[in-house]
């Protein structure tokens, strides 16, 4: 192996411009890989990225889509949202990304990764991993549509019919909550997540208290909200008796403790639970300290969830090679996209650790086309989680998935299957909103 510099500044990609007009009319000053053979300047697949944008729209929500567009006339859709973060997102892209991009070959899809993770120096972060994550998409995209190939194929083909998913039951008080687990028993859903106000405490994360669905950036700036851990562990326990009471044995129930509590409380509730098997006890506590896990693993087998935070397989190293999680929920949007995703879906498997991603109403149609793609190939598949979007919002992105008995299919369309309405996009202008926060009782700062 040679450490030389020359050999190096001989490559192409080396030797490409860092950044060339963002303009889409710049095929002559192509970066790297244009000479690549298969992209045949001027024909249909004439691979040269001419031209890159970013969409912000609020149909209900804020969504941050990237697309790019080839010499050919291909266009790849990525999302690039981050909840309360958005705007964040399309600088890092507009700025720093679309520039290096426009002239490189959308065909050499590991070389762009490497040349956003690694080139940029600063890593990680999940501002950086979602900017990677939307071009990765988008250029996956483009592949399968170039392919004429849904992105399933791409990846593998298929390994099973559908994705199991979970949709969200809440209720102000367990009765409620118990309620409507049962409504979505009735509409076909084998696998739900049950949450329930604390008595004591005027709000509680994942419940509505309006009755309307359930969407937590709900203000400009972060609502304060109030939390106790003495009164949550009293009534967990509770839902899942009674949730099992009403509903039996068959369904798949699972639950959010949304990092609120420290390990020895994370390993109570597992413990406490236990008798009500859950499919899985979702981010019981918070992950920075991966090693906090082992004390949980001590005390139950309640299986553990988590990762929707991470953006990097360096976050769940550790949770995973030492079997310390059941689930990795890490998704597409936010860790790097398909590219990345696959190598921490693969180093899950060898340690039997299955995908559940995230899939709450903050990830666009655009990540749950491609995340659905993802569930069908993926050997070591656990579940997807599905917060339905709002009608505006599935208007503005036409897609291809359905919901049959129980499961998610990904359509048969080439690529990840999801585009978008832009007249209709644009009459829904950007509306700044960011998530809550909690306090203890007593005024401390808390995990939300
Ligand atoms: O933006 C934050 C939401 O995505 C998160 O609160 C949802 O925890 C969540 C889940 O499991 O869906
Ligand atoms: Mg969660």
């Amino acid at each position: 192996m040679s450490t030389d510099d020359s050999r190096a500044s001989a490559s192409p990609r080396a030797t490409a411009p860092m950044a060339t007009a963002p303009t889409a009319a710049a095929p002559t000053t192509v970066a790297s890989g244009s000479s690549s053979p298969a992209a045949k300047p001027g024909s249909t697949l004439d691979r040269r990225i001419v031209a890159a944008r970013v969409i912000v729209t609020c149909p209900g929500r804020n969504f941050v889509t990237l697309r790019i567009e080839t010499q050919a006339g291909v266009v790849g859709l990525g999302d690039a949202t981050l909840n309360g973060r958005e705007l964040a997102v399309a600088a890092y892209l507009t700025e720093h990304v679309i520039p290096v991009l426009i002239g490189r070959d959308a065909g050499q899809i590991e070389d762009i990764w490497q040349f956003l993770y690694r080139g940029a120096y600063w890593r990680r972060g999940p501002v950086t991993m979602t900017a990677i994550a939307a071009v990765d998409v988008a250029l996956w995209d483009i592949l399968g549509k170039m392919a004429g190939l849904p992105l399933y194929q791409l990846l593998g083909g298929r390994s099973r019919e559908g994705a199991l998913v979970y949709c969200h039951a809440n209720g102000r008080d367990i009765s409620e909550a118990s309620d409507q687990v049962g409504r979505y028993i009735e509409q076909g859903y084998k696998a739900v997540r049950a949450q329930a106000g604390v008595p004591g405490l005027r709000k509680t994360y994942g419940v509505s208290a309006s009755g309307k669905a359930y969407e937590p950036a709900e203000s400009e700036l972060p609502l304060e909200t109030v939390w106790s851990t003495p009164k949550y562990l009293r009534s967990a326990p509770e839902l899942f008796e009674r949730v099992r009471a009403d509903h039996g044995w068959d369904l798949e129930l699972l639950h959010d403790v949304h990092h609120r509590l420290t390990p020895i409380e994370a390993a109570r509730l597992a413990k406490d639970v236990e008798p009500f098997r859950l499919f899985w006890l979702e981010d019981a506590t918070p992950a920075e300290n991966q090693k906090s896990f082992e004390l949980i693993r001590k005390h139950s087998v309640t299986p553990l969830a988590v990762g929707e935070v991470f953006n990097s397989i360096w976050d769940c190293k550790h949770l995973i090679e030492s079997q310390l999680i059941d689930y990795i929920r890490t998704t597409i949007v936010h860790g790097g996209g398909i590219t990345h995703i696959r190598r921490l879906a693969d180093f899950a498997a060898i340690h039997q650790v299955r995908t559940g991603f995230h899939g709450a109403t903050d990830l666009s149609p655009v990540c749950m086309g491609a995340a659905l793609h993802f569930d069908t190939w993926v050997p070591n598949f656990g579940i997807q989680e599905y917060m339905h979007h709002s009608q505006e919002t599935l208007d503005v992105f036409p897609h291809d998935y359905v919901f049959r008995d129980g499961r998610l299919h990904c359509g048969e369309s080439p690529g990840h299957g999801v585009s978008i309405d832009e007249t209709l996009a644009a009459k829904f202008p950007y509306s700044p909103k960011q998530l809550p926060i909690a306090r203890l009782e007593d005024g401390g700062m808390w995990d939300w």
